[in-house]
């Protein structure tokens, strides 16, 4: 049987990049299939959290995915802590998968590089097995996932192989990737050469589902741009990042291609399609944004859905979970 696993991090507020880039995405996978959709608390503590923050945000992101259109009946939501299943199989497959496979993994090395490479935490380094487990947890067949994360994914295969090759043929199934278009790959508002980003320290660098109009309009109009006109052709765009950035965003908010959008604007001052930027932008997210609000006024509510969420995947993963523990020849008295 099909069924879904998709992570976020609860390392800040959701922002338009993961809205286009992924959520919007799976509010349409819903409708076709099962889905898990987790709110990853474990994988964001690799890197420090505070933790009044960690838990403000797992209750903003929860809100956002809700008021995103994220069907909480009709799917699980809930956050990953909340089930002993993801630390315990993660466990097991620290020990299935090799120290060489995750040495070679990019992103370890790409977020270890921006500090103290020994000072890393081991959770970063181990990140990718509590990803497989995530999603093996729950013989998850397939996975929305961004350029970012195809290695990951990999590396779960590799490890969901491995496991049924020494414990028992076709135990686990092999996850597939559902690829995201790369033209969802939103940048910086305020850098085009990285991507929009919760952690970001500049809050001008993205847009949150939770900004009003005033907020969006003043960072769109502050977002960098180049003093020419936009071009008429994607390649002359191409060469400016910054000014392809956001006419990709124009571009997948308003449901065009690029051509599209381009045929459309070709020839415009950048003071001026930031006005029809702004205007799409706040028409897409105004909805939301009430929604969210109305969700986070009422803590009880939410957390009475995340424990409800929780409550059902545990139940998925329990016998799943114990037939592993069989597998491998752990004594279940
Ligand atoms: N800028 C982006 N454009 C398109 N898609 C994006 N995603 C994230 N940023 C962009 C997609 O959102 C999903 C959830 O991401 P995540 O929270 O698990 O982790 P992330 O990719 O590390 O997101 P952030 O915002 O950059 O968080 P931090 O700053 O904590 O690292 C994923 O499917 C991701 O591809």
């Amino acid at each position: 049987m099909a069924r879904i696993f998709s992570g976020v991090q609860p390392t800040g507020n959701l922002h338009l990049g993961n809205y286009l880039g992924a959520i919007r995405n799976w509010v349409k996978l819903q409708k076709d299939y099962p889905c898990l959709f987790c709110i990853v608390d474990m994988h964001a503590v690799t890197v420090s959290q505070a933790p009044a923050a960690l838990r403000h945000n797992t209750r903003c992101v929860a809100a956002s995915l809700l008021a995103a259109g994220v069907e909480s009946e009709r799917n699980i939501l809930f956050s990953q802590s909340a089930v002993p299943g993801h630390a315990q199989l993660a466990w097991v497959l620290n020990c299935v998968a090799r120290f060489g496979w995750l040495s070679r993994m990019t992103q370890f090395k790409e977020k270890a590089a921006g500090q103290d490479r020994e000072n890393a935490s081991v959770g970063l380094y181990a990140y990718p097995t509590l990803m497989a487990a995530d999603i093996l947890l729950y013989r998850a067949t397939h996975v929305p996932v961004g350029a970012d994360q195809k290695q990951h994914l990999e590396l779960t295969r590799d490890i969901a192989q491995r496991f049924n090759n020494i414990f028992g043929k076709n135990f686990f199934p092999i996850p597939e990737p559902i690829i995201v278009h790369p033209a969802t790959r939103i940048m910086s508002l305020r850098d085009a050469s990285k991507k929009m980003s919760k952690s970001d320290p500049s809050d001008y660098a993205r847009i949150n589902l939770t900004d009003d109009a005033d907020t969006i309009a003043l960072k769109v109009r502050k977002a960098k741009t180049d003093p020419a006109p936009l071009p008429d052709t994607l390649t002359a765009l191409q060469k400016r990042p910054e000014a392809a950035n956001l006419l990709g965003l124009y571009a997948t908010l308003a449901d065009l291609s690029p051509e599209e959008a381009l045929t459309h604007h070709a020839g415009r001052r950048f003071a001026d399609f930031k006005k029809d930027l702004t205007e799409l932008t706040v028409s897409v997210l105004a909805p939301m944004t009430a929604e969210v609000k109305r969700l986070l006024a009422a803590p009880d509510h939410l957390d009475s859905i995340l424990r409800h969420g929780a409550q059902r995947a545990d139940t998925l993963a329990g016998p799943i979970l114990a037939a592993v523990y069989d597998l491998i020849g752990f004594l279940r008295v």
